[in-house]
This record gives structure tokens, sequence and C-alpha cells, in this order.
């Protein structure tokens, strides 16, 4: 090696090592100043709670708690009793598809028919085949089929590869490397290999898939003999009953098809609990579960499945008395590892809207303290002048998979309509008394809000870091009561046409948005609005509602991978309430 070269590699070395201190000191500085603003937010924090929470009010919480821990089996047990009936339908194949690339269709693909299902069946198959059967609609369910043979019998097994897809980007491309996947496993992609000894035989696939499209792949197979398949069916299971089905007139076609899509988003969602996905995470989220009971009220009125949700978050709360943002079923019932701030605030808002719907008062007075409960972690995050900060790591602060928005605004507003809501709750059930000191709470953060958020110059509600502006960040302050008279209505408008305001990356956030829109008492907008973004959904295809649909980028997603989105989520269904509901006349 010459000397140059030596000394080139010095410089680089020593480079590289000034270049790692300084990105481990800035991290330190950066670590520290967040650190030590979460110390700050704190102790205004505790200034708040002792101005807003007089201590019989604290005795309150403190007794809630206790009683809330104290009944937590027995709530199990009650998630347990409710548990509703699946109806099953068997569904057979309409048509066999292949996917073809085309800039003009969802994400680049399209699966265009391919010929007759019946010339699939009872064929001869071998290595390398390759077949896709289209249902002709979403279903979640298993499959069965049977495998049937020839005037040759098999000398060997065969290995059949299974692939499941809710959109054609699913059969045709390629799983990602394995990496980083923001925590996910790359086993949602539901690929399958099995490999099968007897021909002829019967054959049930043994997991639950989320799908209209099915892919079969021979990998291997002999020459030694001869094999087919027949009696392709899925076995669709849901506990929307559609005999309970309201009855709904349209308005216009266009309706109709938006309607239906939403419904099936959420019939498809609708198992043991309420799926947020049934592709992915197959299991209860308290966010998602709030907007598909909406949804549920206004079609296929199942009340067992709010109970056994409510119950089974209720069941698994942790020791300080959170509710957890989200519940498995199986194999036992476990609560999850997450803490979204404003989910906890949404249990008290989703008692009461069972409540108003169905009447269930034995209930909603049985999860009351539990309601109460909540309160003591979420005004943690409020600082004396009635304005929320983040106050450390041991929240998610959700509102939306949006990267890049501040949450501070939306948050505030959330919060505040989990409290207005819980007031409400109290009142209904006569126990305001528990929670009258969430009025002056209320107060201080409206005035916190028009202090410290509102800024006039902008018409709109700016977080106080960056001065950032949000669909959604508007669209809490107003559902949370937070913003006076013409603000409302005014902010709304400001921020739909502010290019550079940060919009909802999903079907949930746009809900919020849209919800505000009528709440801010600007139907017309709201209306617009939902029929631009679902309608764009519909006109790109969808069977059912995505979780997460960018226009300008139909493959983004919060994973990395769009082979990770789910396509049937249940949080995005909507337009089956906000057309059928009677609050939002059209
Ligand atoms: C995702 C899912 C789920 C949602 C959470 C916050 O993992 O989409 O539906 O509630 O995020």
């Amino acid at each position: 090696m010459s000397a140059k070269t030596k000394a080139i590699r010095t410089i680089r070395r020593k480079r590289k090592s000034y270049v790692r201190k300084a990105f481990v000191l800035s991290w330190f500085v950066c670590a520290s100043m967040g650190y030590a603003a979460a110390q700050a937010n704190r102790a205004e924090v505790s200034e708040f709670r002792r101005a807003v929470c007089p201590a019989a009010a604290a005795e309150t919480i403190r007794v809630c708690r206790e009683t809330s821990l104290g009944r937590r089996s027995a709530w199990l047990k009650k998630a347990e009793a409710c548990k509703p009936e699946l109806f099953r339908r068997e569904v057979v194949p309409v048509r066999l598809v292949k996917v073809v690339p085309d800039k003009a269709a969802f994400q680049g693909w399209r699966a265009v028919p391919n010929g007759a299902v019946d010339s699939a069946l009872r064929r001869m198959l071998k290595r390398g085949d390759m077949l896709i059967f289209d249902f002709g609609e979403h279903l979640v369910g298993s499959v069965a089929f049977r495998f049937v043979g020839f005037d040759k019998a098999m000398d060997a097994p065969m290995r059949l590869k299974f692939t499941f897809a809710e959109v054609p980007l699913e059969l045709a491309e390629d799983e990602p490397p394995s990496a980083d996947w923001r925590g996910l496993s790359l086993a949602w992609i539901q690929r399958e290999t099995f490999t099968f000894d007897n021909v002829p035989s019967e054959v049930k696939l043994p997991r639950r898939y989320a799908f209209r499209y099915m892919k079969v792949e021979v990998i291997a197979s002999t020459p030694g003999g001869k094999f087919g398949l027949d009696d392709v069916k899925a076995i669709a299971e849901t506990s929307a009953n559609e005999k309970n089905l309201r009855p709904w007139r349209a308005p216009s076609p266009e309706e109709a098809k938006m309607e239906e899509i939403a419904r099936r988003t959420l019939r498809d969602c609708m198992q043991t609990v309420f799926e947020d996905g049934p592709k992915r995470d197959r299991r209860l989220w308290l966010g998602d579960l709030r907007l598909e009971a909406l949804a549920n009220y206004e079609t296929y009125r199942n009340f067992e499945i709010v109970k056994r949700s409510l119950y089974l978050l209720a069941g698994t709360a942790d020791d300080t008395g959170l509710v957890r943002s989200d519940a498995y079923e199986r194999p036992a019932f476990r609560r999850g590892g997450c803490r979204i701030l404003e989910y906890a605030a949404f249990f008290a808002v989703t008692v009461l809207e069972y409540l108003e719907a169905g009447g269930d008062r034995e209930t909603a007075e049985d999860l009351w303290p539990l309601c109460v409960a909540q309160l003591d972690l979420l005004l943690n995050t409020i600082g004396a002048d009635g304005v929320f900060r983040p106050v450390g790591k041991e929240w998610w602060y959700f509102i939306d998979h949006c990267p890049g928005l501040d949450r501070q605004v939306a948050e505030q507003g959330a919060l505040a309509f989990g409290f207005r809501k819980t007031l409400e709750l109290g009142q209904k059930l006569g126990r305001e008394g528990d929670v009258a000191f969430l009025s002056n709470v209320l107060a201080r953060m409206a005035q916190g809000t028009s202090r410290r958020l509102w800024n006039e110059e902008r018409g709109m509600f700016v977080c106080e870091k960056d001065g950032q502006a949000s669909y959604l960040g508007q669209a809490w302050i107003v559902l949370g009561g937070l913003a006076e008279g013409e603000q409302m209505a005014r902010c709304m408008k400001t921020v739909l046409a502010d290019a550079k305001a940060v919009r909802p990356v999903s079907p949930y956030g746009h809900h919020y948005f849209t919800e505000a829109l009528y709440v801010a008492g600007l139907p017309r907008e709201a209306s617009a609005h939902m029929k631009s973004y679902w309608g764009r959904m519909v006109d790109l295809g969808a069977d059912t509602f995505w979780e997460v649909f960018v226009p300008e980028d139909e493959r983004a997603s919060p994973y990395r991978t769009p082979l990770l989105n789910s396509y049937c989520h249940a949080w995005s269904c909507a337009p089956a309430y906000f057309l059928r509901s009677a609050k939002y006349a059209h």
C-alpha cells in the first residue's frame, strides 16, 4: 500500500469517527432536551391537577380505579358469555384471473379474466403450474378443496404454495427481504406452502384468511403420478347477520355503491370481536372499535359484539387501571402492549354511544368506574395553562399514521372530546357528581386553546413548537368543543384551502375530519369530502375500504411495504355510518 493511500485511509477513518461522535453527541443533546421538556411538562401537569382536581375528586378516581381492578375477572367472564355467533356460507370462485401491470390501476396492478373456473378443475396439474381463483368479492374464512386422481397413482407427495390476496398487488409482488418492518411480522403476508400426501383426499387449509383472490402454485410434484383439484370453495364467516340489516334507501347509485363497500368492510371485520383488519392485526383496537360500533348501530345492530369488545378491553385493563389500546381473544384473553393516549379517552365515549344505541344501562353502570379511572392518567398530560404537551415516552400519541404530524393540537381536542363525553355519560347515569370537576377542566382547556393554539392571522389552530397546521388538528379541536362559534367553520375552511397543511393518511383520520365538517356546520363540504376520498377508492375498484389511502401515493404504507397494509380495515367503514345516520341529513 502506498503512503498516499495509507494517508487517505487514515483521514477517512478519522472522519468517520468524528461523524459518529458528532452523531452520538447530538443524539444525547436532543434526548436530554426532550427529557428536560418532558420533566418541565410533568411539573406543570401536577400544578394543573392540583388546581382542577380537588381532593374529593381525586379520592373518587382512586376508589373507581380500585373497584375496576377488582372487577376485571368478572368482566372477562361477561366477555366470554356474550361471544357472538358466527354465520357461515360457502362461496365458490367465479373466474380465473391473471395479474398484469397497468399504470391506471390501483398500485399499478390489474387482475384480468383468464378463463372459466371449470377449466382449472379436474385438470392434471404439474410442477410449475399456477392458477389464480377469483371469488368475486372480499371474504374472511377458510378454504377447502379436493384432490382428485387420474389413471396413474401418485408415487410422491406434492408441495403447493398458496397466496391469499385482498388486492392484486399481493399476487404480483415478492416479499421484501426481511428487515425492519416497524416491528411487524412478514408472516402477516398471507402466503403458505403445504405438502400433501394423499390423492384423492379432502383438504381444509388450517388458517383463516382475508381475501378475494387465491393463487395456487405447484412447487413440487412427480412425473410418476397425476393429480388435480376439484370443489374449490371458501367458507366465509362473520358475526354480521344479514337478516338484521336495517333497511335503507340510497339517495343515488353512487352512494349505494359506497355504502355497500363500507358495509362489506364492516361485515368482514365483525368476527367474535370487532377486528381492526381480518388480514392484520386480527384483533380488537379501541380506536377502531368506536368507529365500527357506530356503523354497526346503523346497519347490523349486533349489540353483543360491542358488549363483548367493551368487556374484553375492560377485563384486560392493566394494574394502573389503564384500558390498553388493544386486546387479544386467542389463545386466551390478553391485553395488548399499546398505550395510545387518545384511545384511552375514547373508552367512555364508546360506552356512552353503546348506551345511547341499545339502552343497556346495566353494562354502562358496570363500566362507569373504569371510565372514571381513565381520567387519572389522561389528566397527567395537561399543563397548568390547560394545554396538552407530550410528557414522555410512556404514551403513543397516535391520531393517525401521518409521518411528520405534530400531534399537539389534535391531542388537545381528542382529550377534550373524551372528557366532554365522560361528563355526558356521568349525567346519563346520574353520576355527574363523580366527574363534576371536568367542567372546570374543559373550561381551562378552552381558554388554553384560544390563548396558546389559536392563530388569528392564519385562521387556524397551530402547534406551539413549529406552527404546524393540520387537518386533524382543526378537526379534533372542533370535535372536542374547544373552538368558539365562527372559529369552527373558519378553521375547517381555511385548512381545506391550505396546500401545506398536514393531511390524514388513513380513512380513520378522514372519518374524524368528515365528522368535524358536519359539526362545524359544513354538511356540503363534509359530503363532498367523503365522496372525493372514499369515492376515489371506489373508482380504483375497492372491494372493501383500505387501512391507509393517500390518493397521491397509492403505495403509501406505515409499515414500509404496501404488502403489509390491510385492505379491509374496519376503521374505514365511515360511509355506512355517515350516509345512514339520521344525524347527518343528506
Ligand atoms: C395499526 C392498526 C390499528 C390501529 C393502530 C393504531 O396497527 O391499523 O387498526 O388502531 O395501528
